[in-house]
């Protein structure tokens, strides 16, 4: 049976036998100084400050008997998955691939890519690493989903108009209807957060629903209730 969680641009419809969590990249790289995103100049303490919002939300997805699934941006350590056209943008004092205050930045294995201890996956719950922004490129996820009749994604993590974006909208193009958790998610740039929003709810929600973690929290808490 559906739970209608208020969200714009109007009432989701949320089906737990279909839902999952996705916790998009809430890796040390993106999070903690000295990882790659503060090497890219940015103010990690933004980020920081939703992990508690993100456990929460993980806590409603795991009392409910929930899929989550956790994303790391991740490539192999002879960077045979990350193209030169990646590794080579911009002028950053440290690249993909190089020893920096964590390990290697946005290696698989290294220190700086596990998730944060916050919000370390537990038992059967989904480890995705991914070699690109968008959650379906070279990751075999789509399959796993639809194996497990998934079909609604409830979206958290960073950046919102990066990677979190990028999977949702290529979860749209396959057929999921994807909720972001407003407050579970953040930008280096609050401008960048706020239009990413924006966009996806526009056009009736073109890519999808926008929500508070509250909203959903009073969903459960109504649910529960009513047995
Ligand atoms: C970025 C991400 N921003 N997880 N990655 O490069 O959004």
């Amino acid at each position: 049976m559906a739970l209608s969680v208020a969200a714009r641009p109007y009432d989701f419809a949320l089906d737990p036998a279909k839902a999952a969590l996705v916790v998009i990249d809430m890796q040390r790289d993106f999070i903690e100084p000295g990882g790659f995103g503060g090497v890219l100049g940015n103010d990690v303490s933004r980020l920081t400050a939703i992990v508690p919002t993100v456990a929460a939300l993980i806590d409603v997805f795991r009392t409910n008997g929930l899929l989550v699934v956790h994303t790391r941006e991740a490539h192999k350590p002879d960077l045979s998955d990350c193209p030169p056209a990646k590794r080579l943008r911009g002028r950053p004092g440290l690249r993909i691939g190089d020893e920096g205050a964590m390990g290697r930045i946005l290696i698989a294995g290294e220190p700086g890519n596990q998730i944060l201890p916050e919000l370390a996956p537990i038992a059967g719950e989904l480890v995705i690493d991914k070699p690109g922004k968008g959650m379906f490129w070279a990751t075999g996820l789509h399959e796993t989903l639809s194996a497990r009749g998934i079909r609604q994604l409830v979206f958290a993590g960073v950046t919102t108009e990066v990677c979190v974006q990028t999977s949702m909208r290529e979860a749209n193009d396959r057929g999921y209807e994807c909720l972001l958790i407003e407050d579970a998610t953040e930008s280096y740039f609050p401008e960048f957060k706020a239009a990413a929003i924006e966009m996806i709810v526009a056009q009736g929600g073109i890519v999808g629903w926008s929500t508070p973690l509250e909203a959903l929290k009073a969903t459960f808490a109504g649910a529960m209730a009513d047995g």
